[in-house]
């Protein structure tokens, strides 16, 4: 029993060593751009696509605190995140504003 306590002793602190360094790991990768940036939700209507579907413009609703009503482009998380979407759809969606200046879609969806 003697050995296996002093295995534990040293295995221990390594497997919680290395699960935080996995959490630690993953917020930093998923997360980063998100880091630092405001999110923001409000309501629009899809104008149209930029290539490959990259972003979409929507004109967007008043956002408080942000800016007025206006036309501008967004950029999805992930290219899933733009499927059965269309022109002239209306969406609900909050997204990241980036301290690079862009402006990431981390929820959309149609109304
Ligand atoms: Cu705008």
């Amino acid at each position: 029993m003697r050995s296996i306590a002093k295995v534990a002793r040293f295995v221990v602190p390594v497997v919680l060593l290395a699960a935080a360094v996995a959490v630690g790991t993953r917020v930093w990768t998923s997360d980063a751009y998100a880091c630092g940036a405001e999110t923001y939700s409000t309501r629009g209507v899809v104008k149209s696509f930029g290539d490959g579907r990259r972003y979409v413009n929507i004109a967007h609703d008043k956002i408080d605190g942000y800016m007025a009503a206006m036309t501008m482009s967004f950029e999805p998380r992930t290219p899933e995140q733009l499927q059965g979407i269309d022109v002239g759809d209306r969406v609900s969606f909050t997204f990241a504003a980036t301290e690079d200046g862009r402006r990431v879609l981390t929820v959309i969806k149609k109304d």
